[in-house]
Order: structure tokens, then sequence, then C-alpha cells
């Protein structure tokens, strides 16, 4: 496994403090859930008694399983924290909220830092960070973070973890599968993961109304100049009933389509806002696409929010993808 030093600083910011508050982003999935838990679960093994794992939006149905999910809170308790940590983000803005009552901050992620910003200026005061965007997943890390604490990884963290890097990874499909998460996933069974249970509370635990949904949405699949597309629209989830959670993996199914270079995915959020979802097969870096309308992510995984008719932002952003892919 490469061996990656965790600074002190932020070893320190466990060590010495008392109070934590654990943050990961808006809309979690596997990744930031099961890594804030498993950071959580880790400091009170540590000791600590007092953390609390925060969550702007609710612990998505799928992801009910997470050992210790009910212990998330979707409001900050009212009182101060000596440390809060953000986790599979970078900034205040990507937790949904404001700021936090904590006398110092850490960040642990794999995000690339938002264009033109030093990693100081995120934060005042950032106390330490670590920020791989190397890293298949931020449970990656906060496993290197909790094996430098000497935590002893018990089944609960482990399946956190396991299910961390089994999402961000898509299932040890994606071209960020590395002898290190495979290894770091090797030692995560070990201590008492199951990746057959895992596996079937997220993959097979489709609720029906979601995937009536995905076959509309199917219906308006396109293919052209390597770009495979489509689109939920707000009259889709009003006929099946359903909401934006049931369209977690839908960019899955253009990306799956044979002889294309990157996969669009548009989701209807009002009249006039659409979520993009872009993911490339290896050669296109949708990261720059998405951050030239705002928005971030990886090389291979990217998001942004564009405004406008359905047809001006499909035009839109579509012009960008199929701009990249010529430039290839
Ligand atoms: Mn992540």
């Amino acid at each position: 496994m490469t061996k990656m030093k965790i600074s002190s600083k932020l070893l320190n910011l466990v060590k010495q403090n008392r109070s934590f508050l654990i943050v990961g982003h808006i809309n979690p999935e596997g990744d930031s859930l099961g890594s804030c838990l498993a950071l959580a679960l880790g400091l009170k093994k540590l000791g600590k008694k007092d953390v609390c794992v925060l969550s702007r939006d609710p612990v998505p149905e799928v992801l009910k399983f997470l050992p210790s999910a009910k212990t998330v809170k979707q409001k900050p308790p009212r009182k101060e924290f000596d440390v809060v940590f953000i986790v599979d983000c970078n900034t205040v803005e990507r937790t949904g909220f404001e700021g936090f009552n904590a006398g110092k901050t850490g960040i642990i992620d794999h995000h690339v830092l938002p264009a033109n910003t030093a990693e100081s200026e995120l934060h005042k005061p950032v106390s330490a960070s670590l920020i791989d965007p190397g890293a298949a997943a931020a449970g990656v890390l906060i496993y290197k973070v909790l094996t430098a604490l000497k935590v002893p990884i018990d089944r609960s963290m482990a399946t956190n973890l396991y299910t961390a890097l089994l999402v961000d990874t898509g299932g040890f499909r994606y071209s960020n599968v590395s002898p290190e998460s495979l290894e770091i996933a090797s030692h995560l069974v070990e201590a008492g993961a199951k990746p057959w249970s895992i596996a079937k509370e997220l993959y097979e635990n489709v609720p029906y109304d979601s995937l009536a949904l995905l076959g509309l949405s199917l219906s308006t699949l396109k293919k052209k100049d390597g770009m495979a597309w489509f689109t939920t629209t707000k009259s889709m989830f009003n006929k099946t009933g359903t909401t934006a959670e049931d369209c977690e993996d839908f960019v899955d199914y253009p990306r799956r389509v044979q002889d294309i270079e990157a996969a669009v995915f548009f989701r209807q959020d009002s009249e006039k806002t659409f979520k993009i979802s872009l993911r490339s097969k290896g050669r296109v870096n949708v990261q720059k696409i998405a951050k030239s309308f705002n928005g971030g992510g990886h090389a291979a995984a990217a998001g942004c929010k564009v405004n406008g008719t359905l047809k001006e932002v499909q035009d839109k952003v579509l012009r960008a993808v199929r701009k990249a892919i010529k430039e290839l």
C-alpha cells in the first residue's frame, strides 16, 4: 500500500480535543455517510464521548443499514464543539450549512479544490486537512487516519468503510480501483464487512417505483457524437410518486452505452433548473466541463446545475461535451 503520511497536525487535532462534529455533503451517498460514521465510531473507540455526525439531508432509505446510521442528526446540537471535520467535500457550502459552532476545522476529502482556491482560504482557520484527489473514496482516507491513530477497525467501522469504497468505485469497476483500494477492501472484509450482504443492500433493494421512473427516463435515451444522454423530468417524478433520491445511480445507464466517450444525465429539479451528472469512459475530463458550469467533481465523474428550459440546458451542456470529445 502506498504509505501516505498522515500529518501529525491532523492526528493531533483528534488527540488533543474532546468534542467533534462530523459533517459530509448534501445529498449524502455511501462514501459521505459511511466515511462520517466510521470516523465517528473510531473517535468513540478512542474514548471521545462527544461525537456527532451531521447531515443536512436525511439518510437515504438505501443507506439505513449502515451501522449507527440512526445517530445522524440533521440539525447541529446547540453547543460548541472543539473540532468540526468536513468529510468527502472541502467547502462549507457543499455541506449545506452556513457554518459550524466549532473552534477548529479539519478537512478529509478526495475532491479537487474549487478553482483558484488555496486550501488556507477555504476556512479560516483550517487547522489541518487531508485532501488527496488520488484516493478512490473518502473512506480510504478515513481508513488511513484511523489506522494512523491505531484504532482497531471493528465490524461496524468496516461495514461503513467498505460501503464507502464500494459506492465510490462503482462496485470496484471504475478507473479509481487500485491495488491500494483492493488491499484496504480486503482488510475491511477481514475486519468483518460482509461483501455479499452489503452488495445486496445497495444493489438488490430497489423500490418498484424507482424502476418505473427509470423506465420512463430510459425512453428518452439518445446517442450521438460520442455521447449518450437521457432525462428525468418533473412530470416523470409526479407520475411515479418518486423523488430525486430515486435517480441516484441513473447516470450509470447512459454510461453503459457502447462506443461513447461520455454520458450525461439531466435531472429536472424545478421548472427551469436541471442537475447534470457527467461521466467519462476514461479519456474526456468531465470535471473541467462541470467546472465551466460552476460545478465540480472528478475527472471521470462530475456534476453541475444549469438553469434554463430543457432544450436550452441540453444544447449548452451537450455542446460543451461534444467540444471536449472533438479535442481528444
Ligand atoms: Mn466520495
